[in-house]
């Protein structure tokens, strides 16, 4: 053979190895050993059906117990350090600690079992394998730099992973299950699976990681955003050093993680700007089930974090049957988050040794698989007998522990605080309104000025839009007291004033940056090369920071998020704002689990402002109504706030009162369109350098007015204006600015007040099954002292509002009419 043709021929060789190797990392997930069960069959791959010893090596590496997927991966450099990591020899694991780990996630569930026979606990046992897991994950990122970790779970394994992972008392945990102190939690509280919990993480180099098991509510997936945005939060605080010292790692179902839409949603905003957290990790705890339901009816694709590959980001399945590649995967996964800052997936696939929850029969409808898990032995002793070890001494150990914990929590007797808040909690208030959390809200005059100058500033050879430039022009007119303020302005104010007072503001929603009205206008951008400058972030050298983003066309995981930053970053702004307030109820979930019920649930307190564009305008039946029903329902012991300003002073006051009060409580303010530009909407600079927020703004003359009518939001104009149209002097308008906590005092005030009047009205735009009137009435006539009280409003309808213009001129005009008493 020629020289030459034996190097070709050696070429060629490579070539044909190369091309072996390339189709195992593509396809060898597909024929991976990954299910202990042996459940999941192999997917018959054409590409794989090779022989020879270099297709036996790729085979070792690719079909394993670990199914590596990252060939989807455009960039080549991560491929390659997937396709490194995988291919290198794995380091040596620590047998002694995972044997331990092991049989700690067991024995804690026999003994919570043997215990507690017929309590749910979501037992974790034919997953035991995530103690490991979690443990490989958190020591690995202790090592990179990590000293606190946020943690997502839903209910299975919890309990395990809050005594063995994030190292809470075994006898705290025992004291819950004996509910020893049930009169603390009359009528509030959550079940022991959803509390959440804080302390520290020994990681195996000896350092110690904080870790925040985030609470959540059933609503499986929901709490992903949240963990999210508490991230980002407590990442900001730190500054720099921020996306290397808290990591996210967040637990999934499987059938919760292929089904649940909120998911999805967090997954598309991890790369963008406003919400990167520079890399998460996210286990499936993937036990082939879900309740009763086979993966065949959980989704549509074979594997359920399919939904992952949407992202360009590497997912490793694993059989959870060994220990060893799991821990191997757990420290790979946390070092791509910290090498690429990009989500990371581990799929840990194992079974369910018992049903959804102990009470519950899964031989009914898997009587199949059952009778397999039935015979089949628990996982450490499948690996003490794989490395030759002897568990009778570690189980003995676990046991005398769990025993003396049992000893101590019946000791207990207050139910036990598993976490406790951050000090930059300390000094806010929670629990009932309180007149001493009153603050003085104005501004004077000359920071207005300066503020308002800021504002329509921007660096020299700026080249903005003229309709901006007219729009600044105006504003500067305003901030000088020669034209009124309007709404956006007066936003701008609030943003600006807190600023400077040092109170730092974030914003987030659809369009917020310009804002869906044209009326925020936070970035101004060059026309000739789309540079962008944000006033607000240059108003003063000491001046604390201000983030407005837009966000992906999403309002559960965007509202969800803002909500987990704004409960760590209480001193700040945080504010969500709907495109139009309709659409709010796509985030439904996490205003009834987080916004609504927070801190009746798990006394976690959180100050997040929602901004619901609200108001009859003949949109349609979807641009038109925030749904002022929904909130009041949800509201009681003063569980958050619900506001509607009628002019922009009242908007400025508000969103100052709620950074500067110490009173920690969600605010949802119904905001408007319209109205933003309106001339009775605007206020003078009068109203901003004096006064605060009114709950009640009161009728205007005398109180010698023979009705009363009472109204929030826009209509309170229209109704002025078309009192004036008719010249009508014996009608009184009331507005009540805010509907919750509801303001009796001063509106009892002006209902005495009017000591004439015959009877009092109140008047809304939306049908009478919606808007505020459900809840006002029954005040009201607790007010009326006998006096009748009326209602104007809609018809009962079962969509908010019509969707013809004319339509809605008409019954505008009605209404307006009803409300001055023509029939
Ligand atoms: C949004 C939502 N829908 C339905 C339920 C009721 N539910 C609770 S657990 C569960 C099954 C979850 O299966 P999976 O995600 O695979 O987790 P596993 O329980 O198997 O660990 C269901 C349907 C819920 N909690 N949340």
């Amino acid at each position: 053979m020629s020289r030459q043709h034996a190097i070709a021929e050696s070429g060629a060789f490579k070539e044909s190895q190369e091309r072996i190797w390339k189709s195992f990392r593509r396809w060898g997930y597909l024929q991976a050993n990954l299910d202990p069960l042996g459940d999941l069959e192999p997917v018959a791959m054409p590409e794989l059906d090779i022989a020879g010893p270099e297709a036996d090596a790729a085979r070792r590496v690719y079909c394993g117990s670990i199914g590596a997927e990252f060939m989807h991966i455009p960039d080549p450099e991560r491929r390659q350090w997937a396709q490194e990591r995988m291919e290198s020899e794995a380091a040596e694991p620590d047998r002694t600690r995972i044997l331990d780990l092991l049989v700690r996630a067991e024995v804690f569930e026999q003994v919570l079992q043997t215990r507690y026979l017929g309590t749910k606990r979501y037992s974790l046992e034919g997953e035991a394998a995530l103690l490991p897991l979690l443990d490989a994950v958190l020591s690995a990122a202790a090592e990179q730099g990590a000293t606190k970790a946020m943690l997502a779970m839903s209910h299975r394994g919890r309990l395990n992973v809050m005594v063995n992972i994030v190292g809470r008392a075994a006898a705290e945990l025992f004291a819950r299950f004996e509910d020893v102190d049930p009169r603390s939690v009359l009528g509030g509280g959550d079940v022991k699976y959803h509390m959440g919990a804080t302390g520290d993480f020994h990681a195996a180099n000896g350092q110690t990681v904080g870790i925040h098991l985030v609470s959540n509510p059933s609503h499986l997936e929901a709490v992903d955003p949240v963990v999210m945005g508490r991230t980002r939060a407590k990442q900001a605080r730190r500054g720099e050093s921020g996306v290397r010292e808290i990591v996210a790692v967040a637990m999934h179902g499987d059938a919760a993680f292929a089904g649940q839409g909120i998911w999805a949603e967090t997954l598309n905003m991890s790369g963008v700007p406003g919400f990167t957290v520079g890399g998460s990790v996210h286990i499936v705890v993937n036990n082939l089930i879900g309740f009763t339901t086979v993966p065949r009816d959980s989704g549509s694709s074979r594997f359920s974090s399919d939904l992952a590959k949407r992202l360009p980001v590497p997912i490793f399945h694993v059989n959870g049957e060994d220990p060893e590649a799991v821990v191997r995967v757990g420290k790979i996964a946390l070092d791509y988050r910290y090498t690429f800052g990009t989500p990371v997936v581990v799929d840990l696939i194992g079974y369910r040794r018992h049903g959804h929850s102990e009470v519950d029969d899964p031989t009914i409808t898997q009587p199949l698989r059952y009778a397999k898990i039935e015979v089949h032995p628990p996982l450490w002793k499948i690996y003490a007998e794989r490395i030759g070890a002897d568990p009778e001494p570690v189980i003995q150990r676990v046991h005398q522990e769990l025993d003396a914990a049992q000893q101590e929590a019946r000791e207990i007797e207050k139910a036990p605080a598993m976490r406790r808040l951050p000090k930059y909690w300390g000094g806010f208030h929670g629990g009932r309104y309180d007149a001493s959390f009153e603050v003085d809200t104005a501004a004077p005059e000359q920071t207005l000025e300066a503020v308002g100058e800021s504002l329509v500033s921007y660096p020299e050879g700026f080249h903005i839009h003229p309709k901006v430039k007219k729009l600044l022009e105006q504003r500067l007119e305003m901030a000088r007291g020669k034209r009124p303020i309007d709404f956006g302005m007066g936003e701008a104010l609030a943003f600006g004033t807190l600023l400077l007072q040092g109170v730092p503001v974030r914003l987030s929603g659809q369009d917020s940056r310009r804002g869906t009205f044209n009326q925020r206008h936070a970035a101004l951008i060059d026309i000739e090369n789309e540079q962008e400058y944000v006033p607000l972030e240059h108003l003063a050298q000491d001046q604390a920071w201000c983030e407005i983003y837009n966000s992906p066309l999403s309002e559960a995981a965007v509202l969800g998020f803002e909500y987990g930053f704004s409960r760590d970053f209480p001193e700040a702004l945080v504010l969500w704002e709907a495109q139009f307030g309709d659409f709010a109820n796509g985030a439904q979930i996490i205003i009834d689990q987080f916004v609504a019920a927070s801190e009746d649930k798990w006394n976690l307190l959180s100050g997040l402002v929602m901004l619901l564009p609200h108001g009859y305008e003949g949109q349609g039946p979807e641009h038109s109504s925030a749904r002022i029903e929904r909130f009041l329902q949800l509201a009681a012991r003063d569980n958050m706030q619900i506001c509607q300003p009628s002019t922009a002073a009242q908007y400025f006051h508000l969103l100052r009162r709620q950074a500067l009060r110490m009173w920690r409580k969600p605010l949802v303010v119904f905001t408007p369109k319209s109205m933003l530009r309106h001339p009775a909407a605007a206020s003078n600079v009068a109203d901003f350098t004096s006064w605060r927020f009114q709950n009640v703004i009161p009728a205007s003359g005398g109180g010698s007015a023979a009705r009363v009518l009472l109204c929030t939001g826009k209509v309170g104009h229209e109704l002025r204006a078309e009192q004036k149209r008719r010249r009508d002097s014996s009608t009184a308008i009331v507005s009540v600015e805010q509907l919750y906590p509801f303001p009796q005092a001063e509106v009892a005030a002006e209902m005495d007040r009017h000591a004439n009047a015959r009877e009092f009205v109140w008047v809304q735009e939306e049908p009478g099954n919606m808007g505020a009137r459900v809840f006002v009435i029954p005040e009201l006539e607790r007010l009326a002292r006998g006096r009748p009280v009326l209602s104007v409003n809609r018809s009962e309808a079962a969509s908010p509002a019509t969707g013809s213009g004319k339509a809605h001129e008409l019954e505008q005009k009605t209404l307006l009419a009803l409300a001055f008493g023509i029939k």
